[in-house]
């Protein structure tokens, strides 16, 4: 098919148009706490930590686009102003020391740039503040678990329920938390290892048989907010998500007072073996 110039900028153009409003209602479809279609952005933070990463990986996006550009523009020049034809008789230098100290020290300086913010997030991410309340969160071939040490000691399964929507993210049980609360989730293993990973709130943390590790989160939204096993932990791996429902403190108040009826039983071994490993 032979095209007009006119054609194909108008073709161009029309994909460049179709692009942009494709990207525009991906981010009209987000929606909080949850995967949407055409999604190409991190999902909106619901923690301070997931600000702190957004705006790290924008911040990391912009750099790299920058240098990426420059280089470009180095490429380009030496291709157009040094090649054999308009450049016969080329320059014998090998040395300069302004341009080598130049590109030795502006990375270094860029890298330096990088790693501030970057420890100031790990630390933010890795030093856990002091708690409001702990939930234990045990990965088992193919769901969670969540014990409350702090309000009860209660213990519960949390399914995938194949009825629910979202479609593969909704479970029979969630995982209730308290808005604006520290809240300390410890994660552990029963069989394999698993992985607890919380897109909205930026937490993805291991969960290893025989080892308890922690991780924290402080929701500043209300609503649903989705996850998934993030370690192949088997068959069903696909199939045990995460689903937190953070609420106002008297909702969660009631519902711990319900939860622990529902979930009565004596302390399983959960508690003990999670006393055992804190050890
Ligand atoms: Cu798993």
């Amino acid at each position: 098919m032979k095209m007009s110039k006119g054609q194909m900028g108008a073709r161009l153009l029309g994909l460049a148009v179709g692009g942009v409003a494709l990207a525009a209602s991906g981010v009209a479809s987000a929606e909080l706490g949850q995967p949407a279609p055409w999604e190409y952005k991190l999902q909106e933070a619901a923690t301070p930590v997931m600000e702190n990463i957004t705006w790290f990986h924008n911040f990391l996006l912009v750099l790299i686009t920058l240098i990426t550009l420059f280089v470009l523009g180095l490429l380009v020049a030496v291709v157009i102003k040094f090649n054999a034809r308009s450049n016969p008789i080329p320059s014998r230098t090998t040395h300069h020391t302004l341009i080598e100290v130049a590109w030795t020290l502006i990375p270094v300086l860029i890298l330096v740039g990088i790693a501030v913010p970057s420890f100031r997030l790990l630390f933010l991410e890795l030093d856990v503040p002091k708690a409001d309340l702990t939930i234990k969160a045990t990965g088992k071939q193919w769901y969670w678990s969540y014990a409350y040490p702090d309000n009860g000691k209660f213990e519960f399964d949390s399914l995938l329920a194949q009825d629910k929507q979202p479609r593969l993210l909704g479970v029979d049980n969630e995982m209730v938390v308290p808005v604006n609360k520290i809240v300390r989730v410890q994660t552990t293993g029963a069989d394999v290892i698993h992985s607890f990973a919380v897109p909205a709130f930026g937490i993805k943390i291991d969960a290893i048989p025989g080892r308890l590790n922690e991780t924290w989160f402080k929701a500043t939204k209300t609503g649903m907010f989705y996850g998934q096993c993030s370690e192949l932990c088997g068959k069903d791996h696909a199939f045990m998500p995460i689903a937190v429902r953070v609420v106002s403190d008297q909702e969660f108040a009631s519902w711990v007072e319900t939860a622990k009826k529902k979930f009565a039983s004596a302390p399983g071994d959960t508690f003990a073996s999670a006393a055992g490993a804190a050890q």
